[in-house]
């Protein structure tokens, strides 16, 4: 860790900044503010409204169903945390965004503060993501009802990488994550649960064939749910032949349960 942590400081512009204050004050999160490694700052759009309603959203130029969030009061809440040390790089929070990975989440990592836009209603003026933003980030395709939540994910995902947020343990634990797999199942104590036993293999101290039984696990999972890791996976000459063998399993199971033509 580092002597001298500096805090990664992060903007977050939303209507519903309650919404957010909540995600950042539990677990690991919370002990990372405690640490001084985490600031965040909400603001409220709806602060930056000028009229007595406090209007942040009004109705598409062309017509069409639902409302759009304006740039006056988006564009006046940045200038103010410009005005506070600045923005850093401003990201859009949409659906129509590039999806949100690992890879940016350590970028992300790596800034000493970013601002994050959480979009509300059917969208938000394109200006905003066009003349104000760095870019829009989606977290996956699925429809949430705002920006909130994805941002709450992104913030996740990113504070953990931070120097001396997680312990030496966990950092251990994310170098094995990295060959780009899924990871093995975990068990502990009981070793028998009413009838459901732990696989037999784990309490026997045997190392060499808990690392093969991790590995295949590890393989397994991953060309069952995620294949398309596998394209990008750092997999070794064992590896490629453990998985031949999977997929030989898988397509048998297959045509017994009857999921295939032949
Ligand atoms: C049919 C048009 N809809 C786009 C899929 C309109 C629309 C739906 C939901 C526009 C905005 C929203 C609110 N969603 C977000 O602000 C959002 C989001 C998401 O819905 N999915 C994944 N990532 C994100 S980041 C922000």
């Amino acid at each position: 860790m580092a002597k001298h942590p500096r805090p990664l400081r992060v903007n977050i512009l939303t209507i519903f900044p309650e919404l957010l204050e909540t995600s950042f004050s539990y677990s690991i999160l919370k002990r990372a503010r405690t640490k001084g490694l985490f600031e965040p700052h909400l603001v409220n759009i709806r602060d930056f409204s000028r009229d007595r309603r406090r209007t942040v959203d009004d109705k598409p130029y062309g017509g069409g169903s639902g409302m759009v969030m304006k740039i006056e009061p988006v564009a006046r809440a940045l200038a103010s945390v410009r005005r506070k040390g600045g923005t850093g790089k401003v990201f859009l929070l949409a659906p129509s965004g590039r999806v949100f990975n690992q890879e940016l989440a350590q970028a992300l990592a790596r800034e000493d503060r970013f601002t994050l836009i959480c979009g509300r209603y059917e969208g938000v003026d394109q200006r905003v993501e066009d003349k104000l933003c760095a870019g829009a980030i989606s977290i996956g395709d699925y429809v949430l009802t705002g920006g909130e939540p994805a941002a709450a994910v992104v913030v996740d995902a990113v504070v953990r990488l931070l120097p001396g947020v997680l312990g030496a343990e966990d950092s251990a634990t994310m170098d094995s994550f990295s060959d780009g797999l899924l990871d093995y199942p975990h068990y502990t104590r009981p070793p028998r649960y009413k009838t459901w036993r732990v696989p037999e293999l784990l309490l026997s101290g045997d190392h060499g064939r808990l690392k093969n039984w991790r590995r295949e696990k590890q393989l397994a999972r991953t060309w069952r749910y995620r294949p398309d890791l596998l394209k990008n996976a750092c997999l070794s000459p064992d590896d490629l032949g453990q998985l031949e063998k999977i997929k030989g399993w898988s397509s048998r199971k297959s045509r017994k349960d009857g999921r295939m033509q032949s």
